[in-house]
This record gives C-alpha cells, sequence and structure tokens, in this order.
C-alpha cells in the first residue's frame, strides 16, 4: 500500500481536500470521492457547492486532458463512476424542498450518445428546484421522447447531447413534434458542452441552458410566462 493509500481526507483543510478529491476524481477512486463528499458536507458545505467545486470542477479537468489525448476511454469511464457515486449521495439534499411543484420535465440525452452526467445533474438541479423529473436516461430515438411525453404530459422538454455528431439529432425529434403538430405544446430546453445558442434558435428549441443552474433560471421564468399566458387567456 502506497503513502498514498494512507492519506486521511479527515486531517486535509478544506483546500487541500478538494484539491485531493479532484485528484481522486482523476484517478476514478469513488470510494474517496464518496468519502470526500461526506467530510465536506460534515464540515457545512452546502450540496451545490460540494457538487461545484469539488466534483463538477474535478470532472472539467478530467475532460481536459480527454481532450489532449493524456486520458483515454477506460480511465474517464472509472472517474465517471466515481463522479456518480458523490452525486448519488448529494442528489436526495438537492432534491430536499417542501414547495409544490413548479412544473414538470421529461429529459433524456439523444441517440446515438451515452453521456449522462451533465443531463443527470441538470434532473437533480431541476428536482431541487420543485420540477418533477423523468429522466429517460441514454440514448433515445425520437420514439422514447415522444413515448415518454404522451404518458407523462410534462411541460417541458430538455434533450442533452455532448457529440458534435449527435446534436443535431435534437432537431431531429424537434421537426417530429412539428409534423405531429404538438411542438407548441411543449417548452423545448436543450443543453450540453458543444451547443449554443444559435445552434438552439437554428433547431427551433426554446432555449440553449449552458449548465444546470442556467437549466433551473431559464425553466422558471419560461414557467412562469406559461402561467400569465393562461392566467391572462
Ligand atoms: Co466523452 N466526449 N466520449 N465520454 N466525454 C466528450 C464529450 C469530449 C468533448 C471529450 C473531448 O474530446 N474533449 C468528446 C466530444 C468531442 C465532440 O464531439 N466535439 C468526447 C468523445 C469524443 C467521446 C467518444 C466518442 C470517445 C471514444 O469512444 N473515442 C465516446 C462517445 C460515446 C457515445 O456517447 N456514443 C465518449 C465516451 C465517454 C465516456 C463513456 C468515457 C464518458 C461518459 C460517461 C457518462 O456520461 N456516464 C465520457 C466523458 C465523461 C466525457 C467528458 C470528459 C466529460 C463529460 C461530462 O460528464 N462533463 C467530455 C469532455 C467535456 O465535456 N469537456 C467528453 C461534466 C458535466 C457536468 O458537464 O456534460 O457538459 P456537461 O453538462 C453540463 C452542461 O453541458 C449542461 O448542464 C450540465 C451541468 O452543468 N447540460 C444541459 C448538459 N445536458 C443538458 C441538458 C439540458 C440542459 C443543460 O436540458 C435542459
Amino acid at each position: 500500500m502506497s503513502e498514498e493509500d494512507d492519506l486521511d481526507l479527515n486531517s486535509l483543510d478544506d483546500e487541500e481536500l478538494t484539491q485531493q478529491m479532484h485528484d481522486d476524481l482523476y484517478d476514478g477512486l469513488k470510494e474517496e470521492i464518496e468519502e470526500g463528499v461526506h467530510i465536506l458536507l460534515n464540515r457545512g458545505w452546502a450540496p451545490y457547492k460540494v457538487l461545484t467545486e469539488a466534483l463538477v470542477e474535478g470532472m472539467r479537468i478530467v475532460g481536459i486532458d480527454f481532450r489532449d489525448g493524456i486520458l483515454f476511454v477506460p480511465e474517464v469511464l472509472l472517474a465517471a463512476n466515481a463522479m456518480k457515486a458523490g452525486m448519488a449521495i448529494l442528489r436526495p439534499l438537492l432534491a430536499e424542498t417542501g414547495a409544490p411543484k413548479v412544473g414538470k420535465m421529461v429529459v433524456g440525452t439523444v441517440k446515438g450518445d451515452i453521456h449522462d452526467i451533465g443531463k443527470n445533474l441538470v434532473a437533480m438541479m431541476m428536482e431541487g428546484a420543485g420540477f418533477e423529473v423523468i429522466n429517460i436516461g441514454i440514448n433515445n430515438p425520437v420514439e422514447n421522447y415522444l413515448e415518454a411525453l404522451d404518458e407523462h404530459e410534462p411541460d417541458i422538454l430538455g434533450m442533452s447531447a455532448l457529440l458534435t455528431t449527435t446534436m443535431p439529432y435534437m432537431k431531429v425529434v424537434i421537426d417530429t413534434l412539428k409534423e405531429k403538430g404538438v411542438r407548441d405544446d411543449y417548452i423545448v430546453l436543450v443543453g450540453g458542452a458543444p451547443l449554443n445558442e444559435e445552434f438552439a434558435q437554428a433547431i427551433g428549441a426554446d432555449a440553449y441552458c449552458r449548465d444546470a443552474a442556467v437549466a433551473v433560471e431559464t425553466a422558471k421564468e419560461f414557467m412562469n410566462r406559461k402561467h400569465n399566458r393562461l392566467a391572462s387567456a
């Protein structure tokens, strides 16, 4: 066992611990990430702060080295696994809200794409903000979206894509909704690292959401508009 294995995470101050968690995420050390999350929570950190400063920031660093060919798929999968373990601890804490549901969202990653960390984070944050969220997972063909929309009748359809090759599929879904004459029944929000405002506009979405916090704000804003419209009708 190396010296590093013996490291007592509790003995580190907050800054050292977050740095260590970035390293542990990079190394895919699930148990250490779980321990780190618990320690920060016990020290009074808000769940959202743990999420953004310890986990999301760690994954950002992983992303850079993946891009630069320093990390490869197996290592990134381990990092993703560790990230998800940390998120699983935070999820119930972020979702703790006694407030009445402010709206309903169906969210899923598009066909051909298996990235789900960002989409799951959006789902968690939306739940935390009082939305009911139906998360339909990854690799969704248009039929899955249609089925979920029929079954759950949400206010919002959220789509995620992390690849430049899969983002055009969002247009397939929106065009299908148009063909069926139901496009305007939903607020369509899209997100994912390669997207931008122009793309969202070009495919006919209602808005592009840069991150989970923006997704929550945007969803709330559109729900307010919807309520005002209904009230004045
Ligand atoms: Co992939 N991958 N990956 N990968 N992967 C990227 C996306 C990439 C940018 C890495 C790189 O080269 N720098 C690159 C895409 C390049 C491109 O298309 N331009 C890439 C590639 C190439 C690939 C493969 C093709 C690699 C290969 O096989 N050779 C392959 C494709 C598999 C497939 O999908 N068919 C692949 C596989 C994988 C893993 C399986 C190893 C793993 C995914 C594990 C998992 O998700 N369960 C993985 C990972 C982890 C990444 C990176 C490193 C991290 C993604 C992530 O989780 N980020 C990523 C690098 C990067 O993005 N910089 C990369 C953290 C997350 C919190 O952020 O997902 O952006 P993000 O979500 C944010 C916002 O985007 C937004 O809010 C979120 C939270 O703030 N958002 C939404 C996202 N979805 C939203 C939906 C909304 C609203 C907002 O709806 C309303």
